[in-house]
């Protein structure tokens, strides 16, 4: 494949849509556990997961650090504690992946390894039900004492791993444990006993799962009044508070929130609570705030590869269009959190706004956050780098690395969505997969080599004919596009970003649809100082960069012509394949590849050569 494509320049700028969002869920997602992936770009990461992430993962827990040998103290009532107060929370996060991990390859050692680790978290939870190794080796007289210390946090993390666990395997030991911790929490917490504010939200979604796995309405009910306990003056941070409310999303009660502040993974945590609790509760006064918040973070604080957070100072936001490259944080938990909340946001309505931003921060952000090998990571995740900036095995604060091992196995829960009528085709990837439409079963198979290529085939398979809609998402960056059903064109009208297939469908029937995807320079919005006057480089739905790898001469003078022609070409052999751009003088690889050979620099914006401007 080699074509040559003459770019150009697109505005980003984003605009305002209106609030449609009010309501309960239009869609439910197809668990990751239907869905088969068998696809030239995932397969391969899914596989490094496996081999590679959950080795890393495990050695660190109980080799490196000393996150299990908190768990084995705290058992015992007697032993330091070692590392940050929320490192229990890389142990939860690390299983849950694990968990997600046994679904798609049946492995009886992990199992074995989760099942060790689930009995060491169990024996070190208390007889009234509190679990933190924390507290327990360090002063259980000070638990619940300072709202900053990750209590519900990491309560949050082992809950959704208890949640994860119990529907890979049917396993319900680290389940009972959340159970007695949750109704610890609300024996002490809630209406009728002291108030609260997480200072690192994450309860509030765990919680939500514990209530769709037990059924138990009284944790759907402390989620919802954990969320209205922010902005109302309760929070206390520890003795010297060294953060305003504002950085724990605690200045405003959630109804009124407009504006995202703060600590960027917190902020995505609760808008994550948020939206779970009012998928439930129908509370349209939460859908009209993450709305507001939705346009006040994508179209003034997302950064080109849908990672947000500008600073290292609060790990999060500044300013509206202060979006600095070479110091943009853009924590790796953050980009994840992002493709969290848009999924979300995306079940509410089937707007195909929300899905884009899950492709952008899934294909860039999040992504880069790990290497190649499934073995390294990145914490943080500029634009620029000078040369220093690389992934590492590990963090002192391992948040982002045990954050990938749960992400990376789950990306099956993106795929699709099942409403009443409707098939929704989120995300493109080859996999097979048992749905339902029109609420009759249905056996869908996509291939494609997306995203290197914009071919994607559908085939449906059933015992007898549906009526009902394939709804398939057209991409934003997508200008032009194909589509046929059975080799006839096909016209299909496009709602919210996704073209409506209504039909009466048979047994093998296929649709087929074909994007261009050339190479584009894309600007941005022009209050965003930092990169007035240059170019980024995308194609799809990937953002690419200039590493000195391959651009060893002159880098840091490097400019790109307003009027630059790119070829681009599949290079099977470099970087596990990618498709590189060439332009003369310029190779881009995709930033989710960067700083997977030798060190060196790297920018995504690039400055256009002077003399070609405005031409
Ligand atoms: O505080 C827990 C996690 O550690 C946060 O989500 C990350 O930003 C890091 O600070
Ligand atoms: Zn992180």
């Amino acid at each position: 494949m080699k074509k040559v494509f003459f770019a150009f320049a697109i505005l980003l700028v984003l605009s305002c849509s209106g609030n449609d969002g009010a309501g309960l869920k239009l869609m439910t997602p197809v668990k990751f556990s239907e869905v088969s992936i068998d696809d030239s770009f995932w397969s391969g990461r899914l596989q490094k997961h496996k081999d590679n992430t959950v080795a890393v993962c495990i050695d660190q827990i109980e080799n490196q650090t000393g996150r299990m040998r908190n768990f084995e103290n705290a058992a015992k009532g007697e032993g330091e504690h070692s590392g940050i107060f929320f490192d229990d929370s890389d142990v939860y996060k690390a299983l849950e992946g694990m968990a997600y991990s046994l679904q798609l390859f049946p492995n009886p050692a992990l199992e074995a390894k989760c099942d060790e680790w689930i009995d060491k978290i169990s024996a070190a939870q208390q007889s009234d039900g509190y679990i933190n190794t924390y507290y327990t080796l360090t002063g259980l007289d000070r638990r619940w004492t300072d709202m900053d210390k990750h209590e519900m946090y990491c309560a949050g993390h082992m809950t959704e791993a208890a949640v994860a666990y119990y529907l890979a395997t049917g396993k319900r030991k680290l389940l009972d444990v959340c159970i007695r911790m949750a109704d610890h929490m609300m024996s002490v917490f809630g209406p009728e006993g002291r108030q609260w504010v997480p200072g690192h939200e994450e309860i509030e979604l765990a919680l939500v799962k514990l209530y769709e796995v037990t059924g138990e309405k009284k944790y759907l009910d402390f989620a919802g009044w954990l969320l209205d306990q922010r902005g109302h003056g309760y929070g206390s941070y520890g003795d010297e508070r060294t953060w305003p409310g504002i950085y724990y999303q605690d200045e405003v009660p959630v109804r009124e929130l407009s504006r995202i502040t703060g600590h960027a993974v917190r902020a995505m945590y609760l808008y994550c609570g948020m939206a779970d609790v009012a998928a439930y509760t129908g509370d349209t006064e939460l859908i009209a705030a993450l709305d507001r918040l939705w346009d006040h973070v994508v179209n003034r604080n997302m950064y080109i590869t849908g990672g947000i957070g500008q600073s290292a100072r609060n790990e999060g936001i500044t300013e509206d269009y202060d979006l600095p490259n070479l110091t943009a944080y853009c924590e790796t938990c953050a980009s994840v959190g992002m493709v969290y909340w848009n999924w979300r946001m995306l079940q509410f309505t089937g707007d195909g706004k929300y899905a884009d931003v899950m492709e952008r921060s899934l294909y860039n952000g999040a992504l880069a956050g790990i290497s190649l090998e499934g073995d390294k990571f990145f914490y943080v995740n500029p634009l620029e780098s000078t040369g220093g900036h690389h992934r590492q095995e590990w963090y002192g604060c391992a948040c982002c690395p045990s954050q990938i091992c749960r992400f990376l196995p789950s990306i099956g829960n993106y795929i699709y969505c099942g409403s009443d009528k409707a098939l929704w085709v989120n995300l493109y990837m080859g996999n097979e997969a048992d749905v339902t439409l029109s609420g009759k079963p249905v056996r869908i198979n996509q291939s494609t080599g997306y995203p290197w290529d914009g071919s994607v085939a559908v085939k449906l398979q059933m015992e007898q004919p549906v009526k009902g809609e394939l709804r398939l998402r057209i991409p934003s960056w997508c200008r032009n596009y194909t589509l046929a059903v059975n080799g006839q064109a096909f016209a299909a009208p496009v709602e919210k970003g996704y073209a409506v297939l209504s039909r009466k469908w048979n047994n093998g029937d296929s649709v087929e649809l074909v994007f261009d995807m050339p190479v584009e320079m894309v600007a941005a919005d022009p209050r965003v100082k930092e990169d007035v006057g240059k170019r980024a480089v995308q194609r799809g739905p990937l953002v690419y960069c200039l590493e000195e790898a391959d651009n060893p001469d002159g880098f840091d003078a490097l400019t790109l012509p307003e009027n630059a022609g790119f070829e681009f070409e599949y290079k099977p052999d470099k970087l596990s394949g990618i498709v590189e751009i060439t332009s003369p003088g310029l190779t881009f690889i995709p930033y989710y590849a960067w700083d997977n050979r030798s060190p060196g620099k790297m920018k995504v914006w690039v400055p256009l050569t002077q003399n070609t401007i405005n031409q």
